[in-house]
């Protein structure tokens, strides 16, 4: 049995409890034998077995009062993995769904996604099962006071650093960053995605969404082909996928669809971002209200798509944006994708696409992005925004994304040189798996058992 199954069958007997986590796991595992065939110092030194293991858990109880001054009791989490080539940095995502099994494959990600931005930051991510959906200014605001009650012990700017992720934007960021200066009396750059006028940088908002775009280009480009003129789907109507249909537009695409946790929007017309911005940023409404404000908008429910299906996935289009959450696409959405003829797939979320799904792309030989290569201009940015306040100075829009945009065809050239080198042209799954793996395993290696 290869050295990867070995290690992945120990996890899964371990970790049953925890089906995310293992399924990210598998996705790397099952790509890495060929570099640890290539060095045998990995099998040696134990790579495999500690990598999957986060280096520190923190786990703690939220309370909070409601508006009705009713006590609320949430469940608190950080999952600082892997600190090898730099202090912790992920996101903190708040949303009901949240447990540690999937904080757990979320941080596991961040790992090489990390790596692979060629920046020095470490692997980390964290959240609450609170659920931000419905609650008032004044509840969120208390709610992550007394998130940092717990938070601020074990974070720091040089040694761990939170973001935004699902539920967590500029408002939650600016609650909990005045929260831990009142704690802890530092005005430092302990977290990302910070508002601009005390430390954020321009073009984090956009980042993440932008950069999947960025990524698509360079695949595409790299095939002869461009997204100018071509029909997309993208997913979600949250930072990511907002600003995925900003940067489509100034591509010369045309963005078809969005969705959010109740329904989608299809129309043919394309997607109006300024509306799903008042919709979504500012209004923090359902896209029901998006289809009252825009009369070609065509909504379909939740409750009315196909049983086990994403009806997002059954628009006909040339290019697709996942940008929601995990398991958004199943074999038979990237079945119906490819038979409608789509010819690339770019990931904006995290682990969007079943590995039968991720299979069915592969196998059709279309551009396929995985998540950890395509969507990590976000926590790219972020390390761009660390490297702002450690210099307290601040970046224009243009020197920003110039850099996020270096940034996303780096990482294009590592997973397809590296795809290359292993004699599997085209593959970034298994290129963007060891490209971000060796640096960190080499790091881990050079700095011992500790
Ligand atoms: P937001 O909270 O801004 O938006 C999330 C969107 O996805 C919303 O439209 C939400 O619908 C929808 N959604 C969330 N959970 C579910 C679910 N269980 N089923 C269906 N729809 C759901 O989050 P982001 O845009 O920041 O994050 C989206 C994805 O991108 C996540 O996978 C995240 O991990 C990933 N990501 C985010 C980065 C960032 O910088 N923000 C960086 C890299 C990856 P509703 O509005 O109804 O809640
Ligand atoms: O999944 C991700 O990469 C993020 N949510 C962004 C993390 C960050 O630190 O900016």
């Amino acid at each position: 049995m290869s050295y990867s199954q070995q290690v992945f069958d120990e996890l899964k007997g371990r970790y049953a409890d925890q089906p995310e986590f293992l399924q990210a796991v598998q996705e790397v595992l099952t790509t890495l034998q060929p570099a640890l065939d290539k060095n045998p110092a990995y099998q040696r030194n134990k790579i495999l077995e500690r990598i999957v293991e986060p280096e520190r858990i923190f786990q703690f109880r939220v309370e909070w009062v409601d508006d009705k001054g009713e006590i609320q009791v949430n469940r608190g989490y950080r999952v600082q993995f892997n600190s090898a080539i730099g202090p912790y940095k992920g996101g903190l995502r708040f949303h009901p769904t949240v447990n540690l099994g999937v904080l757990k494959f979320l941080g596991f990600e961040q790992i090489f996604k990390n790596s692979l931005t060629g920046t020095p930051i470490g692997g980390a991510k964290g959240g609450s099962d609170f659920d931000p959906k419905g609650k008032s200014d004044n509840e969120v605001m208390r709610f992550c006071q007394a998130f940092m009650v717990q938070l601020h012990r074990y974070i720091g700017a040089l040694v761990d650093v939170p973001a935004g992720d699902i539920g967590v934007g500029g408002r939650e960021i600016g609650y909990l960053y005045g929260a831990y200066k009142r704690l802890t009396t530092k005005y430092e750059g302990v977290l990302t995605g910070k508002p601009l006028n005390f430390g954020g940088s321009l073009a984090r908002t956009e980042a993440t969404g932008y950069g999947t775009v960025y990524f698509a280009q360079e695949m595409l480009k790299a095939r002869g082909e461009s997204l100018e003129g071509k029909k997309c789907a993208v997913s979600g109507a949250g930072n990511v996928a907002i600003y995925c249909c900003e940067k489509l537009y100034q591509v010369g695409a045309t963005p078809v669809t969005v969705s959010d946790s109740r329904g989608m929007i299809y129309d043919p017309n394309g997607i109006k971002v300024d509306v799903l911005k008042q919709v979504k940023e500012v209004e923090r409404a359902s896209l029901t209200r998006y289809a009252e404000l825009v009369p070609t908008a065509q909504y379909t429910a939740r409750d009315d798509y196909p049983a086990g299906r994403n009806a997002v996935w059954s628009v006909p289009v040339d290019a697709a944006f996942p940008c929601a959450t995990q398991n958004e696409v199943n074999v038979e959405d990237a079945k119906c994708l490819l038979a409608n003829g789509c010819k690339c797939v770019a990931e904006g979320a995290n682990m969007p696409s079943s590995i039968e799904a991720i299979n069915e792309f592969l196998k059709s030989g279309i551009a396929y992005g995985p998540a950890k290569a395509a969507n990590a201009g976000g926590v790219a940015t972020s390390q761009l925004e660390m490297e702002q306040n450690a210099g307290m100075t601040a970046w224009t829009f243009d020197e920003v994304d110039g850099k996020l945009h270096n940034i996303m065809t780096g990482i294009y050239n590592a997973a397809a040189e590296t795809a290359r080198e292993f004699g599997c042209e085209g593959n970034l799954v298994l290129g963007a798996n060891i490209a971000g793996f060796r640096k960190v395993a080499d790091a881990m290696i050079a700095q011992g058992v500790i």
